[in-house]
């Protein structure tokens, strides 16, 4: 019989766009304990056959709220899938949805105060409806230059993300920074940084170190990530907001 869990260690994957993410989740795949849930960009790409990525690059000011609304849905519905592994690593998340990106397009001006509150009041509503199991456990934040992070994006050219400026990464990567130690908005779990400035071969030394975390606290409860807590100097506890 398969086991289920409606409640598994829940680490989820933050950071700017170019910072590494994908790296770290197929590091990752090979653990039978861990199962990745990737960012649903295909979704976001082909909402029977439309392109909202695409139409909210081209042009921000029409586009943004139905993206939004539609990538908060896409990852709540990965917040709440059961699966049948006790560890569940997700990419990105309803809170850098709301706390980075959806910020920024509002800053920016692409999104109207009208707009903002509307993402925000199902945002407040998910958030803090206890019927709605969001259990976070971790976060794994990969900090990265901004710079650093054009040079990935510019290597990889995916279509929808040619327009890219450094303008708009370092606005991305100062809001990451806010909301993960900033105290000034909710952060629903310890934080562990990862300098993701590194290539391939020393990233992945970096996140084998990090294993142990990550599989540690999932066989021996919570009490082994406040252990190793001590050993760690970049694990943050979030104060209460
Ligand atoms: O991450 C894939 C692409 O989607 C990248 O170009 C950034 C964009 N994106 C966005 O605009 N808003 C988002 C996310 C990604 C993820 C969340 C949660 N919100």
């Amino acid at each position: 019989m398969k086991t289920i869990y409606s409640k598994p260690f829940t680490v989820l994957v933050e950071g700017n766009i170019g910072c590494g993410k994908t790296t770290l989740l197929e590091y990752f795949e090979k653990y039978p304990e861990i199962k990745v849930l990737e960012e649903p960009v295909q979704k976001w790409r082909d909402l029977n056959g439309h392109n909202l990525l695409d139409l909210m690059y081209k042009d921000p000011v029409r586009w943004s709220m139905p993206f939004q609304s539609y990538v908060q849905q896409t990852m709540l519905e990965l917040h709440l899938q059961p699966t049948e592994k006790p560890v569940k690593l997700v990419e990105r998340s309803i809170y850098s949805a709301r706390y980075c990106f959806v910020e920024n397009l509002y800053r920016s001006g692409m999104l109207e105060g009208s707009e903002l509150e509307v993402l925000s009041h199902w945002f407040d509503y998910l958030t803090g409806s206890p019927e709605i199991e969001l259990k976070v456990d971790l976060i794994v934040y990969l900090r990265t230059k901004p710079e650093k992070a054009l040079e990935r994006i510019r290597t990889r050219a995916r279509g929808e993300e040619t327009g890219i400026s450094l303008e708009y990464l370092e606005e991305l990567h100062q809001l990451h920074e806010d909301w993960l130690f900033g105290n000034k908005f909710q952060v629903p779990a310890p934080v562990i940084v990862i300098d993701a400035n590194q290539d391939t071969p020393e990233m992945i030394q970096e996140y084998e170190k990090y294993s142990n975390i990550i599989l540690g606290a999932t066989r021996n409860g919570e009490k082994s990530l406040d252990a190793s807590k001590n050993d760690l100097a970049e694990i943050i506890t979030p104060a209460a907001v």
